[in-house]
């Protein structure tokens, strides 16, 4: 985007998006962008000539159309809360969709709703609600990201292992494709076997294949009551082997399964406000359980008998069952400011790994074991979504010396070796937040040739010019 033709063609671009969309829906004003062009860690920095604010699919298609005609990338964005360098521009128009936020349909005997891409998962959460179901995506940045972020970076979250990733929360979508062609695949259908599933094809592919501008989401019956429960283990296996026994215990009703090392506890109790431990203990993890149950009775003594079980078992040391809603939301406060207060800690060496969930045990004590081994003044910060495999395995830069200096030096060489791991166990180097720009020459390495020939194949096919988010994902 650097080259002077491209700046040639800006000034006429933009002049033709502002007859085309309005005033209202482009900006170049610098405090308007200023926000949109760097991401909430602080880590990347980027820029853009313009931003662009559609109002309705029909405006994204033609601000769409128009890049193509003057052969302008274009970077879309949701509530930029992203973890991958994947939203930032680095001199693409950028396209923000927040603006897109209409519920569009809610049919609760189909069990579907469907929004714009604009609408912030908290909202989505509610208009379920209201509608007597549940929308059960559940994430640490749910009050920002946006249906269509969420969409293009296939979210995952907190209760993934009993809902499953967007991914399988989407029965439908609409996209605009990158000449400004409108797609509308909408459907609220749960068997449609007529060919290619292309909506899958935009799900994850960060805004690479075209802006996705609404979806028809999934919805699940409410439950009537949540147990939580803060349970101090000793070690990621005992983690592991509890979430099989409340799995059967509870006859699947486990929606929440989260790894909490004692570290990251005490950041969160060091950094974020009004944090209080539920449980002081010396255990070195804490597991947070959360069972969905239709009714309310006998819920509680669920959740008291599976763990009576597992204490008796040796594999839980003490354990809190939250008596009130105030002493949930504390549990589930500390569990989502982990990443948070680990910011405020220090910046990071961020590992979004996942591996089979009989491996996880495996994998934390090798991953343990070479981080002591390379990185002996980093701290390790391991956590996460252990019921889905998903391990978030941050290392902080070590104490006293220029983090961005380490993470873009020889933290690299703990990265590799940390991936080398994950490779060798059969997982994944990145399980939940994408590829972006981060990941992208790690995947490349990594996948093998045939599977990048076929995703650069899909990026050629759809997006012919490379205009779509260039240098993301593919
Ligand atoms: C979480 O699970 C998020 O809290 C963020 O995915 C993880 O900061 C991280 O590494
Ligand atoms: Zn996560």
């Amino acid at each position: 985007m650097a080259d002077s033709s491209v700046q040639s063609r800006i000034d006429p671009f933009i002049a033709r998006l502002t007859e085309a969309l309005g005033p209202k829906g482009v900006s170049i004003d610098p405090q308007e962008i200023a926000p949109h062009v760097h991401d909430w860690r602080g880590r990347w920095n980027g820029s853009t000539p313009v931003l662009v604010k559609p109002a309705s699919t029909e405006e994204v298609s033609k601000a769409l159309a128009l890049a193509a005609e003057f052969g302008i990338a274009v970077t879309p964005q949701g509530g930029n809360s992203g973890m991958v360098n994947g939203g930032v521009p680095y001199g693409e128009a950028l396209i923000s969709l927040r603006r897109m936020n209409k519920v569009r349909e809610v049919d609760p005997l189909n069990d579907a709703m469907t929004l714009e891409a604009g609408v912030v998962l908290t909202q989505a959460q509610e208009v379920a609600d209201k509608a007597g179901r549940l929308f059960p995506l559940s994430l640490g940045s749910e009050g920002v990201a946006t249906i269509g972020g969420l969409i293009s970076t296939n979210a995952g979250g907190v209760a993934v292992l009993r809902y499953g990733m967007m991914r399988d929360l989407v029965l439908g979508i609409e996209a605009v494709l990158p000449d400004g062609r409108i797609w509308n695949g909408l459907r609220g259908l749960r068997k449609d076997n007529t060919g290619y599933d292309l909506k899958q094809l935009f799900i994850g592919a960060e805004g690479t294949l075209g802006v996705v501008t609404a979806a028809t989401l999934k919805l699940f019956p409410k439950p009537a009551v949540k147990e939580t429960a803060w349970v101090v283990v000793k070690s990621p296996a005992d983690a592991v082997e509890l979430l099989a026994r409340a799995r059967a215990w509870t006859g699947g009703a486990v929606t929440g399964f989260e790894l909490i090392p004692a570290f990251g506890l005490g950041l969160v109790l060091k950094h974020i406000p009004d944090t209080r431990d539920p449980l002081p203990a010396v255990a070195p993890w804490r597991v947070l359980i959360e069972l969905s149950l239709p009714r309310p009775e006998g819920a509680r003594e669920m959740m008291e008998g599976l763990l009576a079980e597992a204490i008796e078992a040796g594999l839980v040391g003490d354990a809190a069952i939250a008596e009130n809603i105030a002493q949930s939301a504390m549990m589930w406060k500390i569990r989502e400011t982990l990443s948070p207060a680990e910011k405020a800690h220090g910046k990071a060496l961020k590992h979004d790994v996942s591996v089979p969930v009989s491996r996880v045990a495996e994998f934390m004590e090798r991953g343990e074991a070479l981080v002591k081994r390379m990185a002996p003044d980093g701290d390790l910060i391991a956590f996460g979504h252990v019921g889905d495999g998903n391990i978030h395995f941050n290392v902080t830069a070590p104490q006293g010396r220029d983090a961005e200096a380490y993470l873009e030096g020889e933290g690299k060489a703990v990265t590799q070796a940390i991936h080398d791991l994950i490779t060798e166990l059969n997982g994944s180097i990145s399980a939940e937040h994408g590829v972006g720009k981060l990941k992208r020459d790690e995947i490349a390495r990594r996948k093998s040739p045939v599977e990048m020939e076929m995703m650069r194949a899909v990026k050629r096919a759809l997006d012919p010019e490379n205009r779509m988010n260039p240098g993301r994902v593919v």
